[in-house]
């Protein structure tokens, strides 16, 4: 079939779910009386909000979401009790920018903080969910990683509770009688004391961002998990992905291939031999189950202090991890173990019948701070760009996004280098194609992948002629999507 044919089809099979779900709305709408009654008990009483971030966390390493191997129990009841994003993604795979991105709503191309040393403006700072939360009298609560900028330039003032921490935290502490602590065990106790704090008379909006699952940067253990969690996996034998072949490597071109390429540096530190891989991976593994056991902490002190009812708990990764895929290691490039993560919102007050279902829309980081906005009853401010979750959460169903703009502009590079050592790209996500570029390529490279019918993305179609109009429309998709989202 040719190739723009699909495109069409596509966009004609969009157009009838698009019509489909519009008569979903004109249906809830005659149902408005009882609408209109939600709406205002929603008012009466805010509900909490506790936000987790984990890092580095990629959307398959939960039961919930097929996993078999990994323990996340507490992540898993999350999901059935709440509602599973199953098509979350990041706009930009890295820390400092996806975080920008979360607090602010915003696109990198708006925000502007593409690396680890740029703060938010005061201006810019006032329009993030921090920012408007506190504005409209909730009680702020920060745990953890921020990530965005310097320490001495964060807006610690917004949070009644401070337990940030600047740059990239140590896993492994000690406590007053100089008895080992992990760094999620602390991190899960000032939580538990954030709550202790509040009281059914506000609200509050707790943001925990959990340096787990990350790697230890500069230390060859890399991830360094509790060792009350060692005998985890250790009889697991974690299958090697289809990608991770050295004949699929050899597809790839050469800028991505060099060993000097940060994905390629970290990559021989984990997984180049197989015993590296399985110990890598079920170490990573082990910080992840780390982050779970929290969650159950969490959730039951919202229960002895009998918040649970009105407390929604979010979950979401700053962004994916590649295991070996591709011959990577890191995030960063726009294949999707880098950039799909896991989203999950647990909402105490879902009727059951809404409970433990999947949205298969696309999810993206930007839309976390309207979301939480619209949880809490605030206006979502103009310059924020993400979309609001809520009405998905509900149950609702509504005209949506197919496709967003991805952009990774993070500059590595070593002095008098003209490239940096993680390339920098751009393109378009859609539900179908994947269109990608590497702009410091002379002329740029460029990869088209056809997600229906690779969905591991092994196959390069841009030069094939019968795809050359499928990648002339996505180029200029590309183009307006980076004119829309400035
Ligand atoms: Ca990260």
């Amino acid at each position: 079939m040719d190739q723009m044919e699909g495109l069409a089809m596509q966009s004609k099979e969009t157009s009838r779910r698009a019509f489909l779900k519009s008569a979903a709305v004109g249906l809830g709408a005659l149902a408005c009386g009882r609408g209109r009654m939600s709406a205002q008990n929603r008012a009466a009483k805010r509900p909490n909000i506790i936000f987790l971030l984990t890092d580095d966390q990629r959307w398959d390493t939960m039961g919930c979401m097929g996993n078999r191997i990994i323990q996340t129990p507490n992540m898993d009841a999350m999901a059935a009790g709440g509602v599973k994003f199953t098509n979350a993604f990041v706009t930009t795979s890295i820390c400092a920018t996806s975080r920008a991105s979360v607090f602010s709503g915003q696109y990198a191309r708006r925000h502007g903080i593409h690396g680890f040393a740029r703060p938010f403006s005061d201006e810019a700072w006032a329009q993030t969910y921090p920012a408007q939360l506190k504005g409209a009298g909730y009680r702020l609560g920060m745990i953890g990683k921020y990530g965005v900028g310097k320490d001495q330039d964060f807006h610690k003032e917004t949070f009644d509770y401070w337990k940030g921490i600047p740059g990239q935290p140590k896993y492994e502490h000690t406590d007053e009688d100089g008895n080992y602590k992990h760094l999620t065990k602390i991190l899960g106790e000032q939580c538990v004391e954030f709550l202790q704090g509040c009281t059914q008379a506000q609200p509050f909006c707790l943001s925990v961002s959990f340096k787990a699952p990350h790697v230890q940067d500069g230390d060859p253990r890399q991830f360094i998990y509790d060792p009350a969690y060692k005998d985890l996996y250790k009889d697991a034998q974690i299958p090697v992905p289809r990608t991770a072949s050295q004949s699929h490597f050899e597809t790839l071109p050469a800028f991505l291939r060099d060993d000097k390429t940060e994905a390629r540096v970290r990559w021989q530190m984990r997984f180049s031999t197989p015993k590296e891989y399985q110990e890598s991976v079920k170490s990573y593994y082990r910080l992840i189950t780390g982050v779970d056991v929290v969650i159950g902490k969490v959730r039951k002190e919202l229960q002895r202090l009998g918040l649970a009812d009105n407390t929604v708990i979010m979950l979401m990764g700053d962004n994916g991890f590649f295991l070996a895929e591709h011959g990577f290691a890191g995030k960063w490039y726009g294949y999707n173990e880098s950039i799909r993560v896991p989203l999950l919102v647990y909402d105490p007050r879902l009727p059951k019948n809404l409970r433990g279902r999947s949205r298969e829309e696309i999810a993206l980081n930007i839309d976390v701070a309207p979301t939480l906005l619209s949880l809490a009853g605030v206006a979502v401010p103009q310059a924020m760009q993400g979309r609001d979750l809520a009405p998905l959460i509900r149950g609702e169903n509504r005209p949506w996004r197919i496709d967003f703009l991805y952009e990774h502009f993070f500059d590595l590079r070593p002095k008098g280098a003209t490239k940096s050592l993680i390339p920098k790209s751009e393109g378009v996500v859609s539900e179908r194609y994947k269109y990608l570029r590497y702009i410091e390529e002379e002329p740029p490279y460029e990869q088209l992948f056809d997600l229906e019918t690779d969905p591991f993305e092994e196959h390069n179609l841009v030069g094939q002629s019968n795809y050359e109009r499928t990648v002339k429309a996505l180029r200029i998709r590309c183009h307006q999507l980076r004119l829309q989202c400035q």
